[in-house]
């Protein structure tokens, strides 16, 4: 290594500094800013690790989510391009039970639409047919996110490498749609702009497969909005029902 010009850090430092960040709520800069050839490849490496660490702290992954998949979203944050990250047992927030806005730096809630896979995807085949087919059913969902990041500034490698700003979620009481292909289209299709089990067929021939049993979230659907102290947003869709979420005060 004595003639490495600068040494680029490893992703297990990437990742606990990210990890400190959520720890101490204290944003840090884009890992971009220091090093300009840090790219999405690196940055998933980053993102990995994050997750290996929440593993041996003994959570479990529970499925995926989709980010910047709408062009509003692209556009609000200023990145082009779609990611995915990896949700954890570990980021389910109760609807009963209000969200303590303390351990988080700067939140904002997101209306999404979470996929429950009852089969497996198979990642090369994937196509909106094979998702839905797969699909047994589909709730209504709000995204909490927390970048870890100054001012939720960053550029596609940095979002990535921070877990595309996974906080927490929450998931819609009871399935109010189940399977059958035909129904999920018309009720997705009514609720949102584009279709969201294309972004689905999308995650899954990035990542190769998709477990049965996993859930999928499939991208904000609207702008998100801050969370303040006391707030209580609610996501309401035509056919798949209401989620609440409560924030402390
Ligand atoms: C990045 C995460 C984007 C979505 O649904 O588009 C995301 C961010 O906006 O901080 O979760
Ligand atoms: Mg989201």
């Amino acid at each position: 290594m004595a003639d490495s010009v600068a040494a680029v850090p490893e992703p297990v430092v990437l990742a606990k500094r990210l990890a400190a960040a959520v720890a101490d709520r204290a944003p840090i800069p884009p890992l971009t800013e220091s090093d300009p050839t840090f790219d999405a490849a690196a940055a998933y490496r980053v993102q990995q690790e994050g997750i290996r660490e929440r593993l041996a702290a003994g959570e479990r992954v529970i499925g995926y989510k989709l980010g910047l998949v709408s062009r509003a979203k692209q556009g609000a944050m200023g990145v082009s391009q779609p990611l995915w990250g990896v949700v954890t047992d570990g980021m389910v927030q109760s609807e009963e039970i209000p969200l303590d806005l303390t351990t988080l730096i700067h939140p904002r809630a997101e209306p999404e639409i979470a996929f429950l896979l009852g089969r497996a995807v198979d990642g090369p085949t994937a196509t909106v047919a094979t998702v839905l087919a797969a699909t047994e059913g589909v709730l209504p969902a709000i995204e909490v996110l927390d970048s870890r990041y100054l001012d939720f500034r960053f550029a596609l490698p940095d979002v990535i490498a921070d877990n595309a700003s996974a906080a927490r979620i929450l998931i819609g009481e009871g399935m109010v749609l189940r399977l059958n292909g035909e129904v999920v289209d018309t009720a997705a299709g009514a609720a949102i702009a584009g279709h969201p089990a294309a972004a689905v067929a999308w995650l899954a021939r990035q990542v190769g497969h998709l477990p049965a049993g996993s859930m999928v979230l499939s991208g904000g659907l609207t702008a998100p909005v801050e969370l303040v102290p006391g707030a209580v947003v609610t996501a309401e869709y035509t056919s798949l029902g209401v989620v609440t979420l409560r924030c402390s005060r």
